[in-house]
């Protein structure tokens, strides 16, 4: 068990002589902490210098990855073993960017080709739906938010996730169907919402143009070829993808079918480079020069022995607005696992909750929490040293509160003894990844970055961070409290809340029919 390990143990007793040291103090016992404690890779400089840490502390976090065998797991991905053991797959989204597999590399053609006959315009097509959710929504649409500098502005791009009609009713709302082409992305392409609200697109071309052009008007993203058919959707409309790419490291392959029609193929093979630096760069460098690993040992230190429950990612960036959204299920559905690979359960705390939002909005709302609540909650600064969109002094601006903020969590503040509730403590810990402007190549390496951050967590806590069994519980109820909700249907059963709750949803809807 990972706390009988002799690194972690070491850590404990050395979690003791820190854990009372200040930010203040760590910096004015070595003067070159601000340049020391840095990394860099892939286009982004890593400043882990306002951590809890000394030297000592990232030799112990370092010995604790080696002792987890993280190095041997990282070969195991990168060779393609079936280290998701729990589904018998192998974990291989490095193949998706590494430029030598002849199949990801056929598809990709494939895409490039169908993508440069839309941009190419001349056809009719002018908005593209992309209708999936999870991992089929959430990188699609944070890639399009991300580089929506680098996309066509001629072209309309909407996302529908939510099986709430209301989501496929907005996005539709102002669309021509004569105009608009379908993306349906779907692994399995079983997944109940995605199908719901593929079913109603269909019924969308369908009134409005006629079943003989629904073909037109339709793609799909897949790996389930026979479901790809079931549906109606011809196979030569249909681009692959492979059981060994997990829903939410899936963004770099076909799912992202929407991202290289909004940027194009040239783009898109620059966000793929950056995800392989990054990659590269996880595979070989040393684990003290390593920005993932750093990162990834940084989340337990706080996780496992400050006792931080949550990660806050900040970036200062508007075109990020989804990054924290994407992060969530990347880390949350990663990490939130109890049981070990060997099934036996954890005497330790898992994944930390991962939120945020951009800077500077979030300044104004929950970073008073983090200046001076209760809390430790250590934070990741993301910040551009250019701008996509200058104006005036605007850039200056932002930074110079990204810089004020990590310092004010860093150093805090003394006040006098009659205003304690100006006293701002410090101590609180931050990340700042800088980067010089947010390409697509610059977004490749950053999800990769935190892809492998997660990965160096799951080393360490003994996971498998590549499968979600916490989701099936709630699928399978919803399909058998589907059929209690009419309200002819016999008296439901069941728990006497949940009971109590469809007996009103049921009365409510029988009274307005
Ligand atoms: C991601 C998860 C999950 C998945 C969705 C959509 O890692 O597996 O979020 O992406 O449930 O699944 P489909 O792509 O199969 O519709």
């Amino acid at each position: 068990m990972l706390t009988e390990r002799r690194s972690w143990k070491a850590l404990e007793l050395h979690y003791d002589s820190i854990r009372q040291q200040h930010l203040r103090d760590l910096f004015s016992q070595d003067p070159e902490r601000g340049t020391r404690f840095t990394a860099e890779a892939a286009g982004l400089y890593l400043d882990y210098s306002k951590n809890r840490i000394t030297a000592e502390t990232i030799g112990l976090l370092i010995a604790l990855a080696e002792e987890c065998g993280l190095r041997d797991r990282i070969e195991a991905m990168f060779r393609g073993d079936h280290i998701n053991v729990t589904e018998n797959r192998a974990v291989w989204h490095t193949q998706l960017r590494a430029g030598t597999n002849s199949e990801v590399e056929a598809v990709l053609r494939r895409m490039e080709a169908f993508a440069g006959k839309i941009r190419a315009g001349g056809g009719p097509i002018r908005n593209i739906v992309n209708i999936g959710i999870g991992g089929s929504d959430l990188g699609p649409v944070m890639a399009y938010e991300a580089l929506k500098h680098y996309s066509r502005r001629d072209l309309t791009f909407r996302f529908v996730s939510n099986v709430d009609g209301t989501d496929f009713a907005e996005a539709t709302l102002d669309l021509r169907p004569e105009e608009t082409l379908f993306i349906v992305a779907s692994k399995t392409f079983t997944t109940l919402e995605t199908m719901a609200n593929a079913q109603a697109a269909r019924n969308w071309i369908v009134s409005a143009l006629g079943e003989r052009v629904v073909a037109d008007h339709f793609v799909a993203v897949s790996t389930a070829e026979p479901e790809v058919k079931k549906f109606g959707i011809d196979p030569v409309n249909m681009f692959g993808f492979w059981d060994w790419v997990g829903g939410r490291y899936s963004m770099d392959s076909a799912i992202g079918l929407s991202t290289m029609i909004a940027i194009g193929p040239t783009h898109f093979r620059e966000m793929l480079a950056g995800f392989r630096a990054m990659d590269e760069h996880f595979r070989t460098a040393p684990f003290e020069r390593n920005l993932p690993v750093l990162m990834g040992l940084l989340t337990v230190w706080y996780n496992n022995f400050f006792g931080a429950s949550t990660v806050a990612v900040l970036p200062y960036d508007q075109y990020l607005k989804r990054f924290p959204a994407y992060l969530q299920q990347l880390t949350m559905e990663s990490c939130g696992k109890s049981v070990t690979l060997s099934g036996t359960r954890v005497n330790y705390q898992t994944g930390p909750i991962f939120w945020g939002e951009p800077g500077t909005n979030g300044q104004h709302s929950f970073y008073q929490l983090i200046h001076q609540g209760t809390r430790l909650i250590p934070c990741d600064f993301i910040g551009f040293c250019h701008t996509l969109n200058p104006l005036g002094n605007h850039q200056d601006l932002l930074m110079a509160n990204v810089f004020a903020q990590s310092q004010a969590l860093a150093f805090g503040k003394q006040a006098p003894a009659a205003q304690p509730y100006r006293e701002f403590e410090g101590n609180r810990p931050s990340n700042t990844i800088l980067a010089d402007r947010l390409t697509p190549a610059t977004l490749g390496a950053l999800v990769a970055l935190y892809e492998h951050s997660v990965f160096t967590q799951g080393a360490v806590w003994d996971i498998n961070c590549f499968d979600q069994f916490g989701v099936e519980l709630g699928k399978v109820l919803a399909k058998e409290i589907l059929p209690m909700l009419d309200p002819a249907a016999a008296r439901p059963t069941g728990d006497s809340s949940t009971v109590n709750l469809i007996g009103r949803y049921r009365a409510a809807r029988a009274a307005s029919s």
